[in-house]
């Protein structure tokens, strides 16, 4: 049986928390991990100033998966320049480790307010108005200009909307949907919809929509059972996955993978909460969507039945506890106990 070699990042706030019940369950789950720690996110940077310093990026880099909890200052707190954490260690570590792919699975539990719902997102994550085109000109005086660009490459949105199409021809409806804002984002949203128009012959079980972005939050409100793959942008991407979390069952039950398809290094895998100050330490967090991170990882390790087991698992447990009042602790145990 192989091991794999795991770099964990707990993080902040609840971060290290929902990790521990992740690892745990991987663990009774019967897959050998070899886990090295690394201190990075908030408290690193107030401690030494340092957000990813290039030998640990090195480091990682050798892993073959990234497990992350959280990063994230208190709220309120000035004690890390807005953005710093998330362009400086997030964005970075997607950009120099090709993560381009940001897969976000929705299943929604009892309670919620699309219990039945099973869609998942594809974000590009590389591009688009994150990659940090843009500057000020006059910055600071009454004429002051700031600009923000979209970089959309026919390259970075092929090889993401080739991920989307491959899953969908996978999943049982097969179906995909860009999402975009074409009719006024005519530059960027005319490549997405050739690209897509262009390779979608060498996808031909799957059916293909598209949905302007703005619909699309109306859409997953009212009928988002409508939804079996979305493909779409970096910034429309992570706006509709927090509204996605929220109809699903609430973001505290959303995991993320962030994918480098090609194997070209470590995928990193991390729920999409934040690390949530204000609950840490009182055994209150969900680890549900850190345990659901986990199980992509053991996915894209090619553990797929250990995977499915712990999805399961996880899904069993909700179904049974649909207001879960246990700690974080017990709910990692009774996940594991279900295996
Ligand atoms: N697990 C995703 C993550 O940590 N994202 C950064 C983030 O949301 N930070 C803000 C916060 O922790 O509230």
């Amino acid at each position: 049986m192989s091991t794999y070699k795991v770099g964990v990042i707990g993080g902040d706030g609840i971060g290290p928390e929902v990790v521990a019940e992740a690892l745990k369950v991987v663990g009774a789950a019967g897959v050998s991990l070899s886990c090295t720690d690394y201190d990075l996110g908030a408290d690193r940077y107030v401690r030494t100033g340092e957000v990813l310093p290039d030998a640990v990026l090195e480091e990682l880099r050798r892993q073959d998966a990234i497990l992350l909890g959280a990063v994230g200052p208190p709220v309120g707190s000035s004690a890390v320049p807005s953005g710093a954490l998330e362009r400086g260690l997030l964005l970075r570590l997607r950009f120099e480790l090709d993560l381009y792919v940001n897969m976000r699975p929705f299943t929604g539990v009892p309670g919620a307010l699309a219990p039945d719902c099973d869609f998942v997102v594809i974000r590009e994550n590389t591009e688009g108005t994150y990659a940090g085109e843009g500057g000020f000109l006059r910055k600071g005086t009454l004429f002051e200009v700031a600009t923000q660009g979209s970089v959309n490459t026919r390259h970075g949105v092929e090889r993401c909307a080739r991920f989307a199409f491959a899953l969908a021809a996978d999943r049982p409806r097969h179906q995909l949907t860009l999402v975009h804002k074409t009719n006024v984002l005519t530059f960027a949203g005319d490549l997405w919809q050739r690209t897509v128009d262009e390779i979608s012959p060498d996808f031909p079980s799957v059916v293909r929509d598209y949905n302007h972005v703005d619909a699309t939050c109306i859409y997953l409100v009212e009928n988002p059972n409508r939804y079996d793959v979305i493909v779409t942008d970096n910034l429309f991407g992570d706006i509709i996955t927090d509204l996605a979390g929220a109809i699903s069952g609430g973001i505290g039950y959303a995991a993320s993978a962030n994918l480098n398809p090609d194997r070209t290094g470590p995928s990193l895998f991390e729920p999409v909460h934040g690390a949530a100050h204000d609950i840490a330490g009182t055994g209150r967090a969900n680890p549900a969507a850190a345990i659901r991170s986990a199980a992509l990882m053991l996915d894209h390790l090619g553990e797929a039945s250990a995977a499915e087991k712990m999805t399961k698992s996880v899904a069993d447990f909700i179904a049974s506890h649909p207001d879960p009042t246990l700690s974080t602790a017990a709910i990692g145990d009774a996940i594991a106990e279900r295996l």
